[in-house]
């Protein structure tokens, strides 16, 4: 039985659903393509949905590449704390930035661009991994009046937690579909994730719980 329908005061938001985050991409998450057609499903049950997309410069200093001495994964400290440094991925204008062919991205109203500061990160669609700078999506979502985000995408430990955390924070409902969403996990960081978005309040619920 469906427990949640969408209503107008309800959101999808669907992280990072870009070419670098699927298998043959630059920051290829483990199955993350299988999320395609769940996440499409979704998208016919909300009238309201927006895309985040990571969205670096060439050179952006959360690149290995950019660090000397450091290699895919390594953390490295940052002006603002420890920050883990990635494959380049998802660079301003190139393919592996673009959405996944699958994901039907023109139904979204709004599509949130982060990362793209030479010197911080911005795993969160909120704020960015000074933990200070907003990204502005909180003032949008209040001013559409919306109470509850629901958050699919990519990838469940990273851009996705850091998402759901800030949207409670920020004094919305957040609920995380899990089946729509998929992990890189690093070291334990998806049961960690799990175990932070349940702390913070965030429900947890499979795609099919929402109403078509
Ligand atoms: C992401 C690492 C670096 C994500 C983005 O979308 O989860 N992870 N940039
Ligand atoms: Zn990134």
């Amino acid at each position: 039985m469906p427990e949640f329908r969408p209503t107008e005061r309800d959101c999808l938001v669907v992280i990072d659903l870009q070419n670098d985050f699927v298998p043959g991409g630059a920051l290829a998450v483990p199955d993350g393509d299988a999320i395609v057609p769940v996440v499409d499903r979704l998208l016919d049950r909300f009238a309201h949905v927006i895309a985040s997309q990571d969205w670096h410069p060439a050179g952006h200093f959360s690149f290995a590449s950019a660090q000397a001495g450091a290699a895919a994964y390594d953390t490295i400290e940052a002006a603002y704390g420890p920050q883990t440094v990635w494959p380049d991925h998802c660079v301003q204008g190139t393919k592996g930035a673009q959405f996944h062919p699958g994901f039907r991205a023109h139904r979204a109203e709004l599509i949130l661009r982060k990362g793209y500061r030479a010197d911080i990160d911005s795993y969160s669609a909120f704020t960015e991994n000074d933990r200070t700078t907003p990204t502005g999506l909180a003032g949008y979502l209040r001013e559409r009046g919306f109470k509850r985000v629901f958050f699919c995408g990519l990838a469940t430990d990273f851009c996705v937690r850091w998402s759901v955390e800030d949207a409670l924070k920020e004094g919305f409902d957040a609920v995380l579909i899990e089946d729509a969403c998929r992990a890189i996990d690093l070291n334990g960081s998806l049961n960690a994730a799990l175990a932070a978005m349940d702390d913070a309040g965030a429900a947890r619920i499979v795609s099919n719980a929402i109403a078509a």
